[in-house]
């Protein structure tokens, strides 16, 4: 990509309308699905608003579409001419769910391009090159970080090529997600399990291995949290049939899918997911799919939920990680530390069997 980051210098008013841009992107209650927030202002000569739009989600017109419609709209097929448009997200350079906005605005005759962050989605990227191309003037990286900020999940998806893997575990302090009988309700509080549908609400995927359907038959969905957009996508990872009575196999009336990846390998089931459109999973379940992923450097993040109670015996979080000394330990950064609500064990039948 080309960016003239040594072009004219940025405007008090681009950088102001770039403010207004990433606000507008950040609105409330959009379903993005695998999609980027983004929004865009158009300014006139003088660095007043001509029109403003942001994109709504997979499916929908980009933030520069919009925004050169509601110009049109508002004064005409030229309204565009010569303005200066400011952009969250490099334009795209590609024919996907809706046509390259690069091309829209070097059709509208817009002569200025200010955008925040590159395009990180190799599929898209391009748009800078394609403006300077047609001899528009285009800054890129103004308010990048903040840009990156607001879609830092779907920014590491598209540089790493695959869904971001959360892997959650709820344990005792012990590390133990079950007794040595197999009974596992109730380790954790209420507390940490309504941040658990909250953890299930942010990511558009739950994963977990045939295992643990036969032995748990969870229901993953989100139900003790706000959901936007559709529950997530539940898939199965593992070659073993589900049971035919499980609550996975048994198809949802409220829509919500269940993908079945006849695989054991971490990282097939992942470009199954990616093909899916799928940006982040949550890894679920069992302990051997955990440690399937961990050894296949495949978890990007870990939300641990350990509550204040001894075991002794039972199965641990995570299987065997190949670790056979101390220096081998897999170190984690902390990142994030709450308590959550401690000395609230749910009262059995208040939650699902996955709580
Ligand atoms: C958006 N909204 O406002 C802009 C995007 O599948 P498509 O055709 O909607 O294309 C999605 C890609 O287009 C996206 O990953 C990003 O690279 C680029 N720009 N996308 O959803 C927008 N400007
Ligand atoms: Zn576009």
């Amino acid at each position: 990509m080309t960016t003239a980051t040594a072009g004219p210098t940025v405007r008090p008013a681009e950088t102001d309308a770039m403010r207004r841009a990433l606000e507008l992107a950040a609105t409330d209650g959009l379903v993005l699905g695998p999609n980027p927030r983004v929004g865009c202002v158009l300014l006139d000569a003088d660095g007043a608003t001509i029109a403003e739009g942001f994109h709504r989600g997979a499916g929908t017109p980009h933030a520069e579409t919009v925004a050169l419609a509601n110009a049109r709209a508002a004064a005409g097929p030229d309204a565009a001419r010569g303005a200066t448009a400011v952009v969250t997200l490099e334009p795209c350079a590609h024919t996907g769910r809706t046509g390259p906005c690069a091309q829209a605005l070097v059709d509208a005759g817009v002569g200025r391009v200010v955008f925040a962050q590159p395009d990180p989605n190799l599929v898209a990227t391009g748009g800078g090159a394609l403006l300077h191309a047609a001899g528009v003037d285009v800054v890129g990286g103004v308010l990048g970080d903040e840009a990156r900020t607001l879609n830092a999940v779907w920014t590491r998806a598209m540089e790493l090529g695959r869904p971001v893997v959360t892997w959650k575990v709820a344990a005792s302090l012990d590390g133990r997600t079950a007794a040595a009988d197999g009974t596992s309700r109730w380790i954790t509080s209420a507390a940490a399990r309504a941040d658990v549908h909250r953890l299930r609400a942010s990511c558009d995927t739950v994963l977990v291995g045939t295992g643990t359907v036969a032995a748990d038959d969870p229901s993953l969905t989100v139900r003790d949290a706000d959901l936007t957009g559709p529950q997530p996508l539940r898939a199965v990872m593992g070659r073993r049939e589900l049971p035919p009575s499980s609550r996975l196999a048994v198809p949802a009336d409220d829509g919500t899918e269940t993908l079945h990846l006849r695989t054991h390998d971490p990282r097939e089931a992942l470009e199954a997911l990616w093909a899916a459109d799928r940006r982040h999973v949550l890894l679920e379940g069992g302990a051997t799919l955990a440690a399937a992923f961990w050894r296949a450097g495949l978890v990007d993040e870990m939300v641990a939920y350990v509550a204040p109670v001894l075991l002794g015996a039972g199965p641990a979080a995570v299987g065997d990680l190949g670790i056979t000394t101390i220096a081998g330990a897999a170190r984690l950064d902390v990142v994030d530390v709450a308590l959550l609500a401690a000395g609230t064990p749910g009262t059995p039948g208040t939650a699902g069997a996955d709580g």
